[in-house]
């Protein structure tokens, strides 16, 4: 018995000799590879390096390798976007939030519909003058520039600290808990409301997203809270904005502002896409001044919505 424990051992230390060897003499003496070693490890480094390089750019940021196309408007925004369904023009708050801004900014701009991701792997993202750009807030910031745009010229510094604080409560932490209500807990509605074909839901095609979505809830942190705890976190958000709001028929007051486009991306899923549920009941049953802004908001800019859902409006 030992003698064949004894030969197992030598054999599997036999099997690693040559890899081990190298993987120590690289950390030891590197002049001491042979020729067809030092070769291995160049071209291994070599490889690893092109991957990280294309993968995460020089300065450590990770890249997302996007088509651009071939020929554009100069000065014209392409946005990229899912397209619309039955339920609201566009599926992601933060495409509801940006073409919103579009509008209200008055940008002339040319919708892409697909599922394409970003150069930061998410969606929305634009074109602009043959680059690609990612971030709602970012382009925002973007485009408020290139175009001379600024939404928020009437508030001031200490307005401008509230409406981003609100801004960022919806989309750093209210939204999470859309993600999860959507993709968690109602795994098998989210078909209907993408409207994917049934043969998408039969092969679990989006299950890959479920993953990544629940692995990115665990990374942010609220996915290691129990369902109620999160529904108790949204819901104090959406009335911290109802109490905000008040009888003001814009966040900030009698115009609206960029946090409008924000916070309209957030609350018009609560109240469009997602039937039924705990969200959709805090804005328009328990928070009737939301349901009224929401709809202030979709009839100023989204007069097309109809047109764009092909949906039978909602009484107001
Ligand atoms: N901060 C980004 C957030 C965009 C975002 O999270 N988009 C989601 C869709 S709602 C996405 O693309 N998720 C894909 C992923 O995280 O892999 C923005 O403002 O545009």
């Amino acid at each position: 018995m030992s003698e064949f424990l004894g030969n197992a051992q030598g054999a599997q230390a036999a099997l690693y000799e040559t890899p081990k060897t190298s993987a120590l003499l690289l950390f030891t003496d590197l002049t001491q590879l042979s020729p067809g070693q030092a070769v291995l490890v160049a071209v291994s480094v070599l490889l690893v390096g092109t991957v990280l390089r294309t993968c995460w750019g020089t300065d450590g940021q990770r890249r997302n390798k996007v088509k651009l196309r071939a020929e554009f408007t100069p000065g014209k925004v392409y946005y990229h976007a899912p397209p619309p369904v039955k339920a609201i023009p566009c599926l992601t708050p933060f495409g509801m939030k940006l073409e919103t801004y579009l509008r209200m900014a008055d940008i002339p701009y040319e919708p892409v519909y697909g599922w394409s991701m970003g150069p930061k792997g998410k969606i929305p993202w634009i074109e602009y003058n043959g680059e690609a750009m990612g971030d709602s807030g970012l382009i925002i910031e973007f485009l408020n520039r290139e175009k001379g745009v600024d939404l928020n010229q009437s508030l001031s510094d200490a307005d401008k600290a509230v409406s981003r604080a609100f801004t960022k409560m919806g989309e750093e932490n209210t939204y999470w808990g859309g993600a999860r209500y959507r993709w968690i807990d109602n795994f098998d509605t989210v078909h209907e409301v993408l409207e994917v074909s049934w043969i998408v839901k039969v092969l679990g095609l989006l299950r890959p997203v479920r993953s990544t979505i629940r692995e990115n809830m665990w990374a942010h942190g609220i996915g290691r809270h129990s369902r109620d705890e999160i529904e108790g976190i949204v819901e104090k958000d959406i009335k911290a904005v109802s109490t905000f709001l008040g009888t003001k028929p814009y966040l900030m007051g009698d115009e609206p502002t960029e946090a409008d486009a924000a916070l309209f991306g957030q609350l018009a899923e609560a109240c469009f896409a997602f039937p039924g549920s705990y969200m959709e009941r805090l804005v328009t049953v328990d928070c009737p001044n939301l349901q009224a802004y929401v709809n202030r908001m979709k009839n100023r800019y989204w007069p097309d919505w109809d047109e764009l859902t092909n949906k039978t409006p909602i009484q107001s």
